[in-house]
């Protein structure tokens, strides 16, 4: 049976976050902004939407020349926010988990999964998944995502990529090699602009070319390692396995109000299930955790959030109870009515494997 290998990566992530939030800013250029604070321009653009990438809004790129390109243009410049992000990006992941036989996240709005089990092998089968992931992802979060299907994950990265925003390129085990051969080798992940510069010197700017190297002649160029993850990458012959490290570095969860609320007791009372079922899979995984965020959805869909970290890691309900509560406290000071409420817990702390080092340090 072949592997069927995917990769998910969420279209314009921080800024589609920022329109989900704020529907009145869709046809509006929005560039996320990471300010540095020292003057009101400085600092760079962590990303923009489609709309503002039309006017050359690029990652990276200075704030002052952003500012530029879109001069005389009515455009939103908002400031990062990590913690929203996080809770979009943990809810699509467990949503993913949920649904694949293994998930490999790689970033936070991307991960690989293997669905060979799920789809005995049959690429129709896979199609047929992964649009009603999209359909469902679209459906709980309002977020479109692109996805490419491939037999390894080399392949799969690159399709993800192939068509977007909101696209799904599925390329069978049988096109894989003539889907990858006419592409340039920056392509392949792992591929970096100084492996590129040196072997655009060797005349291989193709993924073809590079499939059709000997090597040996690789292997003087790159070592062993390398030159053997080039070879099978190019030639689709890539095995590197989807491997789960460990379930996610956090885990939240959130419920949706009977009624939209500002009664501290009364969001505790509704969301103790959800923290008690939170607390379980910790204590089942023998984790800790060190950070912990109140999560608040108000009602016009904007989510607020509130942290602490402790002083050491922890897995005892009643501090998760009570630190939970306080960051709700504090929070309701801050904003009106919720209509969600939800808990995350961070910094996760493996103890399986710090027991094991205390006793043998002992
Ligand atoms: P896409 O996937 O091309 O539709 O657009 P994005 O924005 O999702 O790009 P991606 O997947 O490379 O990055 C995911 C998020 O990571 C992105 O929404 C913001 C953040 N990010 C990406 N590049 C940079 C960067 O150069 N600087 C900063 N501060 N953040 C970045
Ligand atoms: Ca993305
Ligand atoms: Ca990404």
């Amino acid at each position: 049976m072949s592997r069927i290998v995917g990769h998910l990566d969420l279209d314009y992530f921080y800024a589609q976050v920022e329109e989900v939030e704020a529907p009145s800013l869709k046809d509006t250029p929005i560039v996320v902004c990471v300010f540095s604070g020292r003057t009101e321009e400085s600092g760079v653009v962590s990303t923009s939407n489609y709309k503002a990438r039309e006017y050359g809004i690029k990652s990276g790129m200075p704030i002052a020349l952003a500012k530029r390109r879109l001069d005389g243009i009515d455009a939103a410049f908002i400031p990062v926010d990590h913690g929203k992000y996080e809770t979009y990006s943990s809810r699509v992941m467990e949503t993913l988990r949920s649904q694949v036989d293994t998930i490999e996240q790689a970033g936070i709005d991307e991960a690989f999964f293997d669905i060979t089990k799920r789809t005995r092998g049959d690429y129709d089968a896979a199609t047929t998944f992964a649009l009603e992931l999209k359909t469902r992802i679209f459906r709980e979060e309002k977020l479109t995502c692109s996805i490419g299907l491939g037999p390894n994950k080399v392949v799969a990265k690159i399709a993800s990529d192939f068509k977007k925003p909101d696209g799904l390129t599925v390329v069978r085990d049988e096109t894989a090699f003539g889907f990858l051969s006419p592409l340039s080798i920056e392509k392949i992940y792992g591929v970096g602009p100084k492996t590129a510069r040196l072997l655009e010197a060797g005349g291989i700017k193709t993924i073809g070319a590079l499939a059709s190297t000997p090597t040996e002649r690789l292997e003087d160029l790159f070592g062993k390692k390398l030159a053997v993850y080039l070879h099978k990458a190019s030639n689709s012959t890539d095995d590197e396995q989807v491997v789960d490290r460990g379930g996610s570095s956090q885990l939240s969860r959130i419920i949706t109000l009977k009624q939209d609320s500002h009664d501290l007791d009364q969001i505790a009372g509704a969301l103790a299930p959800a923290l008690k079922d939170l607390h379980e899979r910790l204590v089942s995984e023998n984790l800790f955790f060190r950070s912990v965020s109140a999560i608040g959805i108000l009602k016009d869909l904007s989510t607020r959030t509130r942290s602490k970290t402790l002083e050491s890691p922890t897995n005892d309900y009643p501090v998760l109870e009570k630190e939970v509560k306080e960051l709700f406290s504090a929070l309701l000071r801050e904003v009106g009515d919720l209509r969600r409420a939800g808990v995350r817990v961070s910094e996760l702390h493996d103890m399986a494997n710090q027991r094991s080092l205390a006793e043998f340090t002992s």
